[in-house]
This record gives C-alpha cells, sequence and structure tokens, in this order.
C-alpha cells in the first residue's frame, strides 16, 4: 500500500515543483529591517537613523543586566571581531542593555538610533528577548564563526515588543532517542533565537528511561542502558548534574526546561527495572519497536505510588521550573476507573512538591481544575476542563510529521505538515470552548521515533518550529509575510551549520 501511496504522491509532486520553477524568480529577498524579524514584532517604527558597530562600541549594562550584555557580547564578538567591552558607563557609540519600563514581563523597548542602542524592559526575561531581535537586524554573516571584514550596521527606529502568549514551547523526546547534553543545548540555543521560551523534555516511555533517580537506580541502569531505544540506537541518560547543567544553559536564554515522566501508560521501561511496577510482578520484555498504548503501572498496588512519589520529589528538587508534566496520554491499558485513581492520588504530589502540573489532554478526565492541559489530538476526547491549556494540534505542531511523504524523517499517521500547515491556524481560536484567556500557550513536540542524531532534529524542526514560535509570540499572523522574512533567515541557518528543510512553500533568499 505504502508503494503505490508513494508512487501517487510522487508522481503528483513532479507538476508541482515544474510549476513552482515555471513561476520564475520569486520576489526581491526582503532588505533586514526592523519589520523583518522573526517572530513578527508587535510595532516597529523604522527610521533613516544606521548605528554603526565597530572598533570603539561599547556594551553598557545596567543592574541586573550583565548576563543579558553577556549574551550579546558573544554573540557578536566571533564575526566582527570587535573586542565590544562590557562597561557601566553610557556615552556614545554603545549598546545600552538595561531594566526599567516597559512593564509587562516578557516585553521590551528597542531604540536603534546613530549614537546608541537602547534596550530597555522590566525584567531580564524581555531584556534577552530584545537581544534575540536585535541579532536578526545585522546581516547573515554575523553567525560566522570567524571574523567577517565587512561594515555592521544596525538599522534605525523604534521596536516596542511584546508576546501574545505566555508559554511558547519545543519538546524534544529523550526517551524513544536519546540526545547528548551537547546536542540539547545546541537545540536549546537554535529555538531560543525565536523567543521559544520553554522546553519540554519527555524523560521516559517504553522503550527507555532518561533521568537518573537516586532512589530508583535501575531506572538508568537498565532503562537508560546501550541498546535501549527505537530500533536499540537510542541509549543514554542524563544524570542529575547533566540535567542542572541544561536548566542553568537554557535559563541564560530565557528558556525554562519543563521535565516530564509518562504515567501511567508509557512504562514498560520502568517495568523491565522494576517487575514489581506490573500487576503480575512478571518483568515484561524490553522494547524497541514505536507501538504505544500497551504499559500500564498496576493502580491497585501501594509501590505503584512509593515510585511516583519518589520520582516527582527528586525531579521536582532539580527543577528550578515551576511545571512538572506527569504525561498521562495513550493509557489505553489502563481501566478508565483505574486511571481516575492513579491522577486523583499522583496529581496532587505534584503540587506537594511545589511544581504546577502539566499533563497530555486525557488528563482532563481528571476534572483537577489546576493541572495545564495539553491539547493533542482531535481524535481523542476532551473533556470539559475548567483550566489553562497548552496547544499541540499533532496535525500542526508536531515537528517529527513528514513534510511531505517524499521528504525523509519522521512518521505520518496524523497527516504530513508543510510550513504552511503548520502556519496555518489560531491558537485563540483552536478549541471552541476554550477562550483565549485560557490558553497558557503553544508547543511544538519532535517525537524522536525516527531520530539518529541532532541534523535529524533540525531537519525536521527547522523550520516548521519558527511558524509555531511566530503563532505564540506575535499580535497576528500573514503568511505572505511570513515566509518572505522565513526566505531571508535561510542563510543565517546556513551560516551555523544548521540542516534546515529548504521547503519549497518558501522564497529563500
Ligand atoms: N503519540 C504519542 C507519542 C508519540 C507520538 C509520535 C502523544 C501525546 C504519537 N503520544 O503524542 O508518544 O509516539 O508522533
Amino acid at each position: 500500500m505504502r508503494v503505490t501511496h508513494l508512487a501517487v504522491a510522487a508522481f503528483l509532486a513532479l507538476p508541482l515543483a515544474a510549476t513552482a520553477a515555471d513561476a520564475g524568480p520569486g520576489p526581491e529577498p526582503l532588505p533586514i529591517s526592523l519589520t523583518s524579524v522573526l517572530p513578527a514584532v508587535a510595532s516597529a517604527t523604522p527610521t533613516s537613523a544606521r548605528f554603526r558597530l565597530n572598533e570603539a562600541t561599547t556594551i553598557a549594562a545596567g543592574a541586573g543586566a550583565l548576563p543579558v550584555a553577556d549574551l550579546l557580547a558573544a554573540a557578536w564578538r566571533p564575526a566582527t571581531g570587535f573586542p565590544l567591552p562590557i562597561s557601566t558607563t553610557t556615552d556614545t557609540n554603545t549598546i545600552r542593555i538595561g531594566l526599567g519600563e516597559p512593564v509587562d514581563s516578557e516585553a521590551y523597548r528597542l531604540e536603534i538610533t546613530e549614537e546608541v542602542i537602547d534596550l530597555r524592559a522590566s525584567t531580564t526575561a524581555g531584556l534577552v528577548n530584545g537581544v534575540q531581535t536585535l541579532r536578526q537586524l545585522l546581516p547573515p554573516e554575523i553567525e560566522s564563526s570567524t571574523v567577517q571584514n565587512r561594515q555592521w550596521t544596525v538599522p534605525g527606529g523604534l521596536i516596542e515588543d511584546r508576546p501574545r502568549f505566555a508559554y511558547r514551547g519545543a519538546m524534544l523526546d529523550l526517551a524513544r532517542h536519546f540526545h547528548t547534553p551537547d546536542e540539547v543545548k545546541r537545540y536549546i540555543d537554535q529555538i531560543s533565537r525565536f523567543k521559544i521560551n520553554h522546553l519540554h523534555l519527555h524523560l521516559s516511555d517504553d522503550q527507555g528511561w532518561r533521568i537518573r533517580i537516586d532512589g530508583w537506580p535501575r531506572l538508568t541502569e537498565v532503562g537508560g542502558a546501550e541498546g535501549t531505544g527505537v530500533r536499540g540506537i537510542g541509549g543514554g541518560y542524563l544524570t542529575e548534574a547533566d540535567y542542572r547543567d541544561i536548566t542553568a544553559f537554557a535559563a541564560e536564554r530565557n528558556v525554562t526546561i519543563v521535565p516530564e515522566i509518562d504515567m501511567p501508560g508509557h512504562v514498560n521501561a520502568a517495568q523491565v527495572a522494576y517487575p514489581e511496577l506490573t500487576c503480575d510482578g512478571v518483568a515484561p520484555r524490553p522494547r524497541i519497536d514505536i507501538r504505544v498504548g500497551y504499559s500500564s503501572l498496576c493502580a491497585g498496588k501501594e509501590v505503584t505510588y512509593r515510585f511516583a512519589e519518589d520520582v516527582i520529589r527528586e525531579l521536582a528538587a532539580m527543577t528550578p521550573g515551576p511545571y512538572l508534566h506527569i504525561g498521562g496520554d495513550e493509557a489505553h491499558s489502563t481501566p478508565h476507573a483505574d486511571y481516575l485513581t492513579f491522577q486523583k492520588r499522583v496529581l496532587p504530589l505534584v503540587r506537594k512538591y511545589g511544581k504546577i502540573p502539566i499533563g497530555w489532554q486525557e488528563i482532563a478526565a481528571a476534572g483537577e481544575p489546576g493541572t495545564v492541559v495539553q491539547y493533542w489530538n482531535r481524535e481523542v476526547d476532551l473533556p470539559e476542563h475548567a483550566g489553562r491549556f497548552i496547544l499541540s494540534p499533532a496535525d500542526k505542531t508536531y515537528l517529527d510529521m513528514q513534510y511531505d511523504l517524499l521528504t525523509p524523517g519522521g512518521l505520518h499517521w496524523a497527516g504530513t505538515t508543510e510550513v504552511d500547515d503548520a502556519y496555518s491556524w489560531d491558537p485563540g481560536r483552536l478549541l471552541p470552548h476554550v477562550p483565549e484567556e485560557r490558553v497558557l500557550g503553544v508547543e511544538a513536540p519532535l517525537w524522536s521515533e525516527t531520530l539518529r542524531d541532532l541534523g535529524d532534529i533540525e531537519f525536521l524542526a527547522f523550520p516548521r518550529l519558527v511558524a509555531i514560535a511566530e503563532l505564540g509570540w506575535s499580535p497576528r499572523s500573514d503568511w505572505d509575510s511570513f515566509r518572505r522574512r522565513l526566505g531571508t533567515y535561510g542563510p543565517r541557518w546556513t551560516r551555523q551549520g544548521v540542516r534546515y528543510y529548504s521547503s519549497p512553500r518558501i522564497p529563500w533568499s
């Protein structure tokens, strides 16, 4: 069947490709300006001023702004070769970064004149957002790791910017395929460029357990061993030190880590390590395939709740962020009554250890209003829920969906998703019974059944993640503007060595 499918798709794709080629050269590439930023800024007033960066340019950091000044200096020193010293004095030919107005938490004000660049916000998060915008106002050569001998001018004007939604997330599944701390940090650096401010790490599943829990060492000794993971090529796990290193690196870039331990389903790896976590005490066989829904913790055994509490307590203790995700999806082998029993005992444990619980949409059945529900599947019943939502519609945001049936990588159970599919929806109007004020934000999950390395992550994530980032940040969406702005970003990824997918829907410059 698949071969026929592919043959048809191949046949259909050819004329489309030919048509696109016949369309002649696309529109002129967009010049770098205050309105070419991704995601689109809330308001921009360009002027004819130009700020010239040079050997003498300094960075003036106000109190509390030093880490942000360091982030900008580290970004701009390699390609310019300029010292860009950080001082506290401000005069002309300087980039001022300081805390002050505007008031809402991630907003910033960025003004560029001939003499100074002035970046202001009421929080360091706002300042980091402003730096990510500022970085896009220099040409793509700024992303080079070696000195580029050229003029470095920043277009002048005023940007006043703020996010539409507070939660703009990406998810990386480390369970089906483990990715090293360095790969995770590289992904964090890339997603933070687009003001994504949460990274959800899926740390346990049927094929692997990826975070060391001291009270249950076999979870990683067995569940994180070499040979675990889909096709047996995804072994590895994070120690607490690795996890703390990742959360610190993320925090410098205004990214909060959201850890997930998926329960009561998706637990085969835990049960291989600890057979007492099954109802019959018999260890299941390790799994390296991609089926779901066959495993379940035993809601009737007390050891289940000791396990859940130990895991939640240790994970909460090493997590600076406010959220802890406890999964809850595809518990097809958990009787519904048992599912409710389990959630009613376990959800309160997340609060007991000081975190806000998030669960996949099935968890709404537990009716615990403080739980944030992550919506993912329109085929799965969504009971009325009084709380807040994170929106991850699989047919729009799942980065492990193939771009089309001819492009490698990913699955296609929710359909294929090109960049325009990822962009063409409104988080404020997706769910009929959920008004915008109960939408915390959006998140783009990347499940790792088909991933092998960082290149595979980058190919599936970019450029579609940028579409989700814009829907989460910008006040409105405009596909033609987005696709042209995205086209100008390709050369930046090329200079960073990011293996992005050069979608035929985008006029790459
Ligand atoms: N659904 C499963 C994931 C993963 C995914 C792959 C959710 C919430 C299909 N659950 O998405 O574990 O297998 O696209």
